[in-house]
């Protein structure tokens, strides 16, 4: 049986023993070249060495998707979803300390209220920001071009003169996500410069989805309802964000700053699409068992959709896990990757 096929037949039975040492084995592509080139007998020791360390009961805590890359299974159950009024007079307050009282700040802010509860389903999510490597494995198997290589451009928060700005960045793209002349993506930083039609095509040919804003934040929020991954106080140490690295980082770069699911890089690094519409209004008529979004018949305007997360420029106001943005779906940006999700099965 040929490598591959030993693979995808332990693929299609994951549920039964995704011990962390095959998530790790195969959710590297480095490692995956290396296994091509191993003579028979060592790649059935090391396939028998899989489902023995499987079957012995390690802890199984997630699967992967087409893409081989790790995901957490996020259980079921219910949570606060939203800020309460207290939350809310708080933040009110930390715009006017912390963003100087913008108009932005403010509306963020009550976009999410009221806190309401909702009832989830399990799930599967990323534990990390989809990466250019596995973007790159996409592109070339699918040979899908990106809404920014087909208009030639971009857009970005980058140095001008002795400030940051937001600027059209010609050329700019996901292999270049500052344009042409700067470096090119880090094989191991998160992918940028995606619109979210890239990211619903990405996550679909690893046969999985993107999460809904409500699993994205469940997530993240845990069940002791945190304010930032970690718990309830900002810690400079555990997100990229704030400006201090002035761009992205590695991919999990910040083990301390996981959820209590184990998921990074849910503050920072990039803001991450989710699938749902973006409307302001939405939490106060969520229904209350896996929603989804509002339906595209009942927006008036232009449909946008919803991000997550904040990035590695914003402030720490809006790294909080119940900060919600809003962004064109055919934009791209130099801060604004995702992740992928998919269903648990029942
Ligand atoms: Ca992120």
């Amino acid at each position: 049986m040929a490598v591959r096929q030993v693979l995808d037949a332990l693929y299609t039975i994951e549920a039964g023993f995704t011990a962390s040492v095959w998530v790790t084995l195969t959710s590297d592509i480095r490692h995956w070249d290396a296994m091509k080139t191993m003579p028979g007998k060592t790649l059935s020791a090391l396939v028998l060495a899989i489902l023995v360390t499987g079957c012995a009961g390690v802890a199984v805590d997630g699967v992967t998707g087409g893409d081989r890359a790790e995901m957490i299974l996020i259980p079921g159950g219910e949570f606060s979803m939203g800020s309460s009024p207290v939350e809310v007079a708080k933040l009110l307050d930390d715009c006017n300390r912390f963003d100087r009282g913008k108009t932005y700040c403010r509306t963020n802010v009550e976009t999410v209220s009221p806190a309401h509860r909702v009832v989830l389903d399990p799930f599967y999510l990323d534990r990390y920001e989809v990466p250019n490597a596995l973007f790159d494995r996409f592109v070339k198997a699918t040979s899908h071009k990106t809404r920014a290589e087909r208009e030639g451009y971009g857009w970005g928060w980058q140095p001008v003169g002795a400030g940051w700005e937001w600027v059209k960045i010609e050329g700019g793209d996901w292999r270049k996500p500052n344009g042409p002349g700067n470096s090119s993506a880090n094989e191991n930083h998160p992918v940028v410069q995606v619109s979210w039609h890239d990211a619903m095509a990405y996550c679909k040919w690893t046969r999985k989805r993107l999460p809904t804003e409500a699993e994205w934040e469940k997530a993240t929020r845990g069940t002791d309802d945190r304010r930032y991954p970690w718990g309830q106080e900002w810690d400079a140490s555990k997100a990229n964000g704030d400006m201090v690295a002035r761009g992205p980082t590695l991919v999990g770069s910040f083990p301390g700053g996981v959820s209590q699911y184990g998921v990074h890089d849910m503050a920072g690094n990039v803001s991450e699409w989710v699938a749902d519409i973006f409307t302001e209004s939405y939490y106060r008529n969520s229904p209350e068992r896996n929603p989804d979004g509002p339906h595209p018949s009942f927006v008036e305007f232009q449909i946008v959709r919803v991000i997550r997360g904040g990035s590695w420029l914003n402030v720490p106001i809006y790294l909080r896990t119940m900060a919600r943005f809003s962004l064109d779906p055919s934009v791209t940006l130099n801060v604004v990757g995702f992740r992928c999700a998919k269903d648990s099965k029942k």
